[in-house]
């Protein structure tokens, strides 16, 4: 169960961000500073097997995976936590569980109509972000 996520993408929306950051326990001051924050996502995805950078003037971060396959990440420069991670296909949609300290955490990924589509989930938070193809 495919779709395509490869390329460059750059955010148009990013709903409670915030609230996510404070179920994180991010800082005050650094959720200031991220929360205006014009992230790009740039996706290498091949079969199974992706490489999501989030790249932003603050800070950057990368994550590796293969579907399926837990495997320990660390959120550095995040949370700066280690969760048991793995990510599945679900018609197409790319969803992932990051077990660890945090309950309910993860986030679904999914194309639709050219736009990416990203959920972030922490706790009872949820942050919804939309991006376009950069051009
Ligand atoms: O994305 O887990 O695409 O890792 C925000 C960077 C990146 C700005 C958030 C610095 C990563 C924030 C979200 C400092 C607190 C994420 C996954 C799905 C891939």
């Amino acid at each position: 169960m495919s779709a395509d996520y490869n390329g460059t993408w750059d955010i148009v929306s990013n709903d409670n961000f915030e609230g996510y950051m404070v179920a994180l326990g991010i800082d005050f001051a650094t959720r200031k500073i991220a929360g205006v924050l014009k992230p790009q996502k740039v996706i290498e995805q091949d079969g199974d097997c992706f490489i999501i950078k989030t790249y932003s003037t603050f800070r950057n971060y990368t994550c590796s995976f293969k579907i399926g396959e837990e495997y320990e990440e660390v959120t550095k420069g995040l949370d700066n936590r280690k969760c048991q991670t793995v990510v599945n296909w679900d018609n197409g949609r790319l969803v992932c569980v990051q077990r660890g300290e945090k309950k309910n955490r993860g986030w679904t990924h999914w194309i639709e109509e050219d736009k990416l589509h990203l959920e972030l989930r922490c706790e009872k938070q949820v942050c919804k972000q939309v991006y376009k193809r950069s051009s």
